[in-house]
């Protein structure tokens, strides 16, 4: 059964370069779409950026270019960043495309014309940083929580959202739908915001202040807010309301954030819709945040992380495994080149690397490289390798299904480990020494083989080229779409009589010390 799955990250501002966290959203929506093809489903995948708001307006100024001009640079280093870590999207979103710029002109006068939008004059503080009014209630010592700096007061005419109006209806949809918003932390944040009277939304800003914007279709001496820009993208990405792909796969819609834009996700997005008469998106996944050697993330500390500067020492899928096995999705996890180390020398290096090496090199020695023939009713394990075979694919695709990336892997690498074990305890070079054990011999190369193909494929959404490499070194099919549609696919998969080959090492080891003595 091919489900829908459209897979979204968020569209990333362009007055910043790409860094770590970027990656980490990407890469998870990049496994997730792989993950999801294995299984049959129909997906598509977009990310794109973000590119209207004051803060881009004053990136541009303080280069003294038009803020197009250096949207379209910054833009291009998103675009650039994701085809060398193997992130393959189906389309690449911009908020300055003219076909966005329509759809957010088309919801807005839609909105308008059901009553939704009115003027008002309105004074606030307003904090520059977030672009946005901040209510006393919400400013810590006066300040803003996310930047520590006052908010000026602005007092001014704008448009508004009627925003409070959906304030139960919404309520009463993650109550019913308790998977809406998940992890089950932000879900209750939410809710927690939602127990308080909401407020209506300012949509507009004067052209007088912000020119930078796309000009509102019912009073052009305004421009549209930028969240209220930016989340349509959504939609246009699918060709609301006519495309086949709206038709097709709205409905199967997976936001991926972190928690930093939980409110314009959680609350500004679902009520937008329901004001726009649009079905609302299936599920909201949030994720914690990357901090690095265990601070925040900031320009000012030094300490951002550009991802293919790793991506390039360590190789890409040691970078993408890392990610995905160190972060539990929903909480924060901490970043350092120490732990990436560790991490690569011990599962990659040593479990995986190793597995690899024994078996091919005694497939070569003992078989000329030939996949034996499968052990008649199980052999003498007696089916204990399919078991666990099926096993490990039951519990991996459950995981992956609902983000449970690490737990995923960590399951998979149970696996590895077990197969390393069954080498060590079945001796296969004792074996090897008489002829009348070659029957049981056979039978334990072929169970390794099988197990690594197994491997193989439940690596491809997090580790795609190491996986089409041990495809072709196994001599199986490479993993593809459709290949997981239930445990027992996984069963069998180097044929007998395929041609196996022994490897050059997949993972070097990495020498700790010297990555201890750089830091
Ligand atoms: O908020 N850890 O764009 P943005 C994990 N344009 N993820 C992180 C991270 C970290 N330390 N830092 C950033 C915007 N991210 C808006 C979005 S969507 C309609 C508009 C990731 O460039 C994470 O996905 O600030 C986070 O939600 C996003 O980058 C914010 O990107």
């Amino acid at each position: 059964m091919k489900d829908p799955i459209y897979i979204t990250t968020p569209i990333y501002y362009v007055n910043a370069e790409p860094h770590l966290g970027h990656a980490y959203t990407t890469i998870v929506a990049d496994t997730w779409a792989r993950f999801n093809r294995l299984v049959g489903n129909q997906v598509r995948f977009q990310t794109g950026t973000d590119e209207h708001g004051d803060k881009i307006a004053e990136a541009a100024e303080k280069e003294n270019i038009k803020p197009k001009q250096f949207a379209d640079r910054i833009s291009g280093m998103f675009q650039a960043a994701w085809p060398p870590l193997d992130i393959e999207f189906d389309n690449f979103i911009r908020t300055t495309d003219q076909k966005h710029i329509e759809t957010v002109q088309t919801i807005l006068q839609k909105v308008y014309d059901a009553g939704d939008i009115y003027f008002a004059k309105y004074g606030g503080n307003y904090c520059v940083g977030c672009e946005r009014f901040y209510t006393d209630r919400e400013l810590v010592d006066g300040k803003c929580p996310d930047h520590q700096t006052v908010p000026i007061y602005i007092e001014e005419e704008n448009y508004f959202f009627r925003m409070s109006k959906y304030q139960d209806a919404l309520r009463e949809h993650i109550e019913k739908n308790p998977d809406f918003i998940r992890p089950a932390r932000y879900r209750n944040e939410v809710l927690s915001f939602l127990s308080e009277p909401l407020e209506d939304l300012c949509i507009s800003r004067p052209k007088t202040r912000l020119e930078w914007g796309i000009t509102l279709p019912f009073d052009d001496r305004f421009v549209t807010y930028v969240w209220f820009d930016a989340l349509i993208n959504y939609l246009t990405g699918l060709d609301w309301p006519d495309g086949e792909n709206y038709k097709t796969m709205w409905r199967g819609t997976q936001h991926l954030i972190a928690k930093d834009i939980l409110k314009p996700h959680g609350i500004y997005w679902p009520t937008m819709l329901m004001a726009a008469g649009i079905p609302l998106y299936k599920n909201l996944n949030v994720h914690g945040y990357w901090n690095v050697d265990s601070s925040k993330m900031s320009k000012s500390l030094g300490n951002v992380i550009k991802p293919l500067d790793l991506a390039q020492v360590y190789g890409v899928d040691a970078f993408r495994y890392f990610l995905m096995r160190e972060m539990n999705y929903g909480l924060d996890a901490n970043f350092s080149e120490g732990l990436m180390v560790d991490r690569y020398n011990a599962d990659l290096a040593n479990d995986l690397g190793n597995l690899t090496s024994r078996v091919l090199n005694m497939m070569s020695r003992y078989e000329k490289g030939v996949v034996p023939e499968a052990p008649a009713g199980g052999g003498q394990e007696g089916g204990r390798i399919e078991k666990l075979i099926t096993e490990t694919a039951r519990v991996y695709a459950e995981e992956m299904k609902t983000l449970g990336f690490h737990k995923a892997l960590s399951e998979v690498w149970s696996l590895v480990k077990e197969a390393n074990r069954y080498v060590v305890q079945s001796e296969p070079w004792e074996l090897a020494k008489d002829p009348a054990n070659q029957a049981r011999l056979d039978e334990v190369l072929y169970n390794l083989v099988q197990i690594l193909g197994a491997v193989t494929v439940m690596i491809w959404p997090v580790m795609p080229s190491t996986s089409e490499k041990l495809s072709e070194i196994l001599g199986m099919d490479p993993p593809g779409s459709g290949l997981l549609t239930k445990p027992e696919d996984l069963l069998g998969l180097v044929p007998q009589g395929a041609q196996t080959t022994k490897p050059k090492a997949l993972f070097p080891r990495v020498d700790t010390a010297k990555v201890k003595a750089k830091a």
